[in-house]
């Protein structure tokens, strides 16, 4: 075998993992250490759970030679973000006693608790399992949480193609009963017959899989930056059907010219519902073949795409769908953005949407935000909708409840923080990083508000107070927060130091391009006051400041 052929070590854990099985009852028991084996490190990231170390700890434990603080991550399968207010109840309480306490909104429109030690894994998944939640198939290579447009104000058919994401995520679940087993003392299946799996089988995806749908034209859910994305064609407020994109991912790796960042080609069109399931299970079954299993850098959708052609990709996936997509239809997309504040719908059903910056939900002195969500949830009055830049929707409010909710998110503080934030702070988003993140090199949520406070000036300055300029920052490369599809956006090289791009639109359709390396904050600051300087006298009325660094060339495209 080849160099290249040589399969990666998780294509050997996957397939001897006896269908997600592994060792994971037996690392559970091992009371010797809060780690678990490593091959089963891997194996439980398919269960929705990553096992992480306090890294603001590592060296002082390494000092008194004692083991990492070892904690797990856990995420929740929330296809389109939506939660009943019963269940934020639970998930408050569930973060309280077995996690950090902090509920963390994620870029993919879900939740994630940190800090479980080794032994409350379990009593955590089952108390969620009680509110009828679960986290099967949220980490690992395989069909990720499946995002769908946020606010169902914005569209009078928002909840039929809600219903298609919880759809999609139902048809590429793993078949494997793994998850119930273990976590949940389902009896073993006895019929192994069961848990056959012919989309997975027992290698699964080359790499991790996601999806998301788009209502135009708002793409608040970044349909571009996934592997497989649908953009709904609405016409007089019927769905027509979707076109499908194919082959969006951002990360890189520093220092590896082989990877990169792309955007998803749109490849057709489909109109039923069964022929847009269909193509979707087949565009993974091409990946499931045809991806590169031998390097996990460069085994995405995106690189398959390239690798084979778009041209082939479509002609394949027309074959084993047996019918031929239709062309594209005309969609446009505007904006990219959370619409703050109160809305009401079509039907009279009101909606607030409330900054959570970088979705953390935890009390402060100053924002008793955790507090006053758990008032809210118990009213019973409001669902939770998280949206893919990590905020929140209280939403499907009867009017009659509007005066309470309103109330309780006064009281608190809340509508006060959301409405007095800079439109800079609302349209910016960092990822997790330190201290749980094992491969942020810089900080990002930690980090990033503080920055914004000190840009904040920079804009008034030059009267740009409300230009919602979309800003993003990661601790490395791998892009969590979609940096790279952002107006501006820092990547982590170093501890205190950032990649800076500039040039991506503010609608999510171009990707940004780096114009300065490995920049610490002063610089930071110093260079975009310039740029800023520049921007606000020359600026054509209703240009970007992303469209502004192309005219400018201050980043240049082929
Ligand atoms: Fe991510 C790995 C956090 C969205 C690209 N991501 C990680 C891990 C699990 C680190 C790890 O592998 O051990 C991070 C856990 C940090 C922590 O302590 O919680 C992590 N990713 C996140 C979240 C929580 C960021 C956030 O602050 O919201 C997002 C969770 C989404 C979810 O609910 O499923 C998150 N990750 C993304 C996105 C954005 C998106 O999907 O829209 C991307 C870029 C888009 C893409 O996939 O191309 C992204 N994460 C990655 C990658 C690079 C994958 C690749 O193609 O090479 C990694 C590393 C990996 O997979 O090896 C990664
Ligand atoms: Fe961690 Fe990097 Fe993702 Fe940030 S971008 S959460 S540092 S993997």
């Amino acid at each position: 075998m080849s160099k290249q052929e040589k399969l990666s070590v998780i294509e050997r854990i996957k397939t001897e993992s006896k269908g997600l099985r592994g060792s994971i009852v037996e690392s559970l028991q091992d009371e010797l250490t809060g780690s678990i084996r490593e091959d089963d490190q891997a194996v439980i990231k398919f269960h929705g759970m990553y096992q992480q170390d306090d890294r603001d700890r590592r060296e002082e434990r390494a000092e008194k030679k004692l083991d990492r603080l070892y904690s797990f991550m856990i995420r929740l399968r929330l296809a389109g973000g939506f939660l009943t207010p019963a269940q934020w109840v639970a998930t408050h309480h569930i973060a309280g006693e077995h996690s950090t306490g902090v509920i963390k909104i994620t870029s993919r429109q879900t939740v994630q608790l940190h800090g479980l030690i080794k032994s409350h894994i379990k009593p955590t998944i089952q108390a969620f399992n009680e509110a009828n939640l679960n986290s099967i198939a949220t980490c690992g290579d395989i069909n990720r949480n499946v995002l769908c447009s946020s606010h169902p104000g914005e569209s009078p058919i928002h909840e039929q193609i809600f219903r298609y994401a919880e759809k999609i995520s139902d048809l590429l679940l793993p078949k494997t009963n793994a998850y119930y087993e273990i976590w949940l003392d389902e009896e073993k299946l006895v019929d192994k017959k069961e848990e056959e799996d012919p989309l997975y089988q027992d290698r699964y995806l080359p790499r991790k899989f996601k999806i998301a749908i788009a209502i135009p034209p708002n793409n608040d859910v970044d349909v571009y930056a996934n592997d497989l994305g649908l953009i709904a064609v609405i016409e007089d407020d019927v769905l027509k059907g979707f076109n499908i994109a194919i082959g969006g991912g951002l990360a890189t790796t520093h220092g590896n010219p082989e990877t990169y960042a792309r955007l998803a080609t749109i490849i057709g069109f489909t109109d039923t519902e069964e022929k847009t399931l269909s193509a979707i299970y087949e565009v993974l079954t091409i990946q499931r073949d045809y991806g590169n299993r031998s390097d996990r850098k460069l085994s995405r959708l995106k690189y398959t795409v390239d690798k084979v052609g778009v041209a082939w990709f479509k002609e394949e996936l027309e074959r084993r769908i047996g019918f031929s997509l239709e062309e594209a239809r005309p969609v446009k997309m505007t904006s990219r953005v959370d619409h703050f504040g109160w809305k009401q719908n079509a039907a009279g059903k009101w909606y607030y949407t409330l900054l959570v910056e970088n979705g953390r939900i935890l009390d402060t002195e100053t924002l008793p935000l955790k507090t006053a969500l758990h008032e809210v949830a118990k009213t019973g009055k409001a669902n939770f909708r998280f949206t893919c830049t990590q905020n929140l929707i209280l939403s499907d409010i009867e009017e009659a409840d509007k005066k309470a909710i309103e109330q309780i998110l006064d009281v608190h503080g809340i509508t006060k923080h959301t409405e007095n934030s800079s439109a800079l702070r609302k349209n910016s988003m960092a990822c997790v990083a330190l201290p749980t993140c094992p491969l942020a090199l810089a900080e990002a949520q930690r980090y990033f508000p503080e920055l914004i406070t000190k840009l904040e000036p920079i804009l008034s300055k030059y009267g740009l107070d409300d230009d919602g300029i979309v800003i993003r920052m990661t601790g490395c490369p791998n892009g969590c927060a979609r940096s790279y599809a952002a107006e501006i956006g820092f990547i982590g090289t170093a501890p205190g130091k950032y990649n800076l791009h500039i040039g991506g639109d503010r609608q999510g359709e171009r990707l940004n391009k780096i114009y300065r390396e490995s920049l610490e904050e002063p610089q930071i600051l110093q260079v975009l006051d310039k740029l800023f300087q520049i921007y606000s006298k020359e600026k054509i009325t209703g240009e970007t400041f992303g469209d502004f660094s192309v005219r400018k060339e201050w980043v240049v495209y082929d």
